[in-house]
């Protein structure tokens, strides 16, 4: 078993003009969510408990969209895996439907 610690979602360029109301999914379960990020902008995700998993945990980031025909933009997929525990900080690249987003984690071991 492991824990995924989320630390930080920066933000360089957002899928919708003027900023996202950005969330996260682990595993398929929203873990975080904001209002509104923009570029340029960073937000702690210090605050999200960790996740336990073993073996690979999935992390989508997501822009939600209220339009009746305008579903939510998936703007990446990335796949942790537990052989990172005790790793140092790890980054991965949301870059789909035109976004730009890194995101900053650790794999802990677990207690
Ligand atoms: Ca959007
Ligand atoms: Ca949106």
């Amino acid at each position: 078993m492991a824990r995924l610690k989320l630390l930080e979602l920066r933000c360089f360029k957002s899928e919708d003009m003027g900023g996202d109301e950005a969330y996260i999914t682990v595993d398929g379960s929203k873990v975080w969510s904001i209002d509104e990020i923009e570029k340029g902008e960073t937000a702690s995700l210090r605050s999200v408990p960790p996740t336990a998993f073993s073996g690979s945990v999935g992390v989508e980031l997501w822009d939600e969209d209220t339009g009746l025909f305008d579903s939510d933009d998936n703007l990446g997929k990335m796949t942790v895996d537990e052989s990172l525990v005790g790793e140092d900080e790890q980054d991965f690249r949301f870059d789909q439907d035109g976004a730009d987003y890194l995101l900053i984690y650790v794999v802990l071991a677990d207690q």
